[in-house]
């Protein structure tokens, strides 16, 4: 699309509405950046688009005027676009793009795009490692932090891209189209954004809804809900399971994960060379490894970026030993699906900090997990009283009430034994007591590294 003279208006102001302006700039586009939010810093806002931006920021209610005017909008990921003015901007033909979808019509290059209710951070990250091994020049964008339309213009024919895409962004492409695409589970999210999982679970297809035949799509087979949506993909499948042996594809078998491709079988690699642990992360790990395969690359590359690769910060990410006692922050555990992968996770009697934010979760299944597994269970925030008389009802007794997160690190402390275990996986939201989940994680493993040896 030519944007000369276009009349482009960007909604929300963002990482990924800024990263949206600036790659505008020096297309001759006449740029509006809205956000919602009355109480905006507009000064502020004008320093972050720098001085190459000559647009208007308009702030509040989308003005009337404006909508007459506009001419191709580009939204946010965290705005819904059913919102009244961009469902009328829609039925009047004016094109609606997702801040990715922009990205994607500068992009060059092989894309891998990744999503998944969750692993796609650690899955993209470990892509990413994967590919910059190989290749000269790689991008790992998205989703995981870093909007697409950072990079889109510095991307060139030869290099690859992955990007971790969340629902939101899925939800407005049109064209975006990777060679290699992943779901690697859907479970319930956002259903307050999508109303209901068909439409979510349509949101994450859209992935792979531009691929051809000759592409693939890397798929985890122990997902029933991708297992039974799998035939309406036109690309190749390319399976992964983490219980049971396949005839094609890659799966764990004992402490193994092994490739068949069809013909026969080798090991990738042994579980237990990998620094991140749980079956969800040998799904991860498998996903990643199947990219690098259908990328062509040698799997002793493969195996290299699997034995260096560490976890992603706040998703079970070791934090450190005291006394024998192994400390692991799980702050990314925000719904029950995230943080009854992480109690499995553990091999050691564990002390579980966990309560935050209700966002109406229900906890019964992620407690149904701590037999064997949790000793003791340490609260906090809103949804302590919740999630206490949950456990309680359940059999589950052993529980303590804390005020603060310096409260249960010192807890734990005291009351664990050399060859327990400390994992922080809330299981809910952070807000109300912290500003994000990257503070809460923070904020554990400070508290943690100050413990005396
Ligand atoms: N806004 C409006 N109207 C609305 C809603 C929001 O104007 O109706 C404005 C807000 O006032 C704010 C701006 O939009 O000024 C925020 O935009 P945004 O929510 O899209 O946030 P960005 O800073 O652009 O970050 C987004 C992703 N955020 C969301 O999807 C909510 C980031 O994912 C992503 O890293 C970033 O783009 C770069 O691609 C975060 C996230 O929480 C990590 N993702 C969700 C998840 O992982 O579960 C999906």
């Amino acid at each position: 699309m030519e944007l000369k003279d276009k009349k482009v208006v960007i909604i929300g102001a963002g990482k990924s509405g800024i990263s949206a302006a600036k790659l505008l700039i020096g297309e001759d586009a006449d740029i509006t950046v809205y956000d919602g939010n009355a109480q905006l810093d507009t000064a502020a806002l004008r320093e972050k688009l720098g001085e190459g931006f000559r647009g208007q920021i308009v702030t509040g209610d989308y003005p009337k005027e404006l909508e007459e005017k506009t001419e191709l909008v580009i939204i946010s990921p965290g705005v819904p676009s059913d919102l009244d003015f961009i469902e009328r901007m829609r039925n009047k033909g004016i094109p609606i793009w997702g801040e990715v979808e922009l990205a994607y019509r500068f992009a060059k290059g092989r894309l891998i795009a990744v999503t998944g209710t969750n692993g796609k951070t650690t899955t993209t990250a470990l892509t990413g490692e994967i590919m910059k091994l190989y290749f000269e020049k790689v991008f790992v964008v998205g989703n995981i932090g870093t909007p697409y339309t950072d990079f889109a213009k510095e991307m060139t024919d030869e290099s690859v891209t992955v990007a971790e895409m969340s629902s939101f962004q899925l939800e407005s492409i049109e064209e975006f189209h990777p060679c290699v695409s992943m779901i690697l589970n859907i479970t319930p999210d956002h259903l307050n954004r999508h109303h209901t999982m068909e439409a979510y679970t349509d949101a994450k297809f859209n992935i792979a809804r531009n691929q051809t035949p000759g592409e693939v799509c890397i798929l985890n087979y122990e997902d029933e809900r991708l297992r039974a949506e799998a035939e309406k993909l036109h690309t190749k499948i390319f399976w992964f399971s983490s219980t049971r042996v396949l005839r094609r594809g890659l799966y764990v078998s004992g402490d193994n994960i092994i490739y068949n491709d069809g013909m026969k079988e080798e090991i990738v690699i042994n579980v237990h060379e990998m620094n991140i642990i749980g079956k969800h992360n040998y799904e991860n790990a498998m996903a990643a490894v199947a990219a690098g395969i259908s990328m062509k690359i040698p799997m002793d590359l493969i195996r290299e970026a699997l034995r260096n690769f560490v976890a992603v910060e706040h998703r079970i990410e070791y934090t450190a030993t005291k006394h024998g006692v192994m400390y692991y922050n799980d702050s990314k555990g925000t719904n029950p699906d995230a943080s009854i992968q992480a109690v499995r996770a553990m091999t050691r009697p564990t002390l579980l900090i966990g309560g935050g934010y209700d966002k109406g979760s229900s906890y019964e299944e992620w407690i149904a997990e701590f037999p064997g597994k949790v000793k003791t269970l340490i609260l906090m925030g809103q949804t302590a009283d919740k999630i206490e008389q949950t456990a309680r009802r359940m059999g589950f007794e052993n529980i303590v009430r804390v005020n603060s997160m310096e409260e249960a690190v010192h807890y734990c402390y005291e009351h664990s034994v050399p060859g327990d275990a400390v994992l922080l996986s809330p299981c809910c939201a952070s807000w109300g007591m912290f500003k994000n989940y990257e503070e809460r994680g923070e904020i554990f493993k400070t508290l943690v590294r100050a413990l005396p040896e």
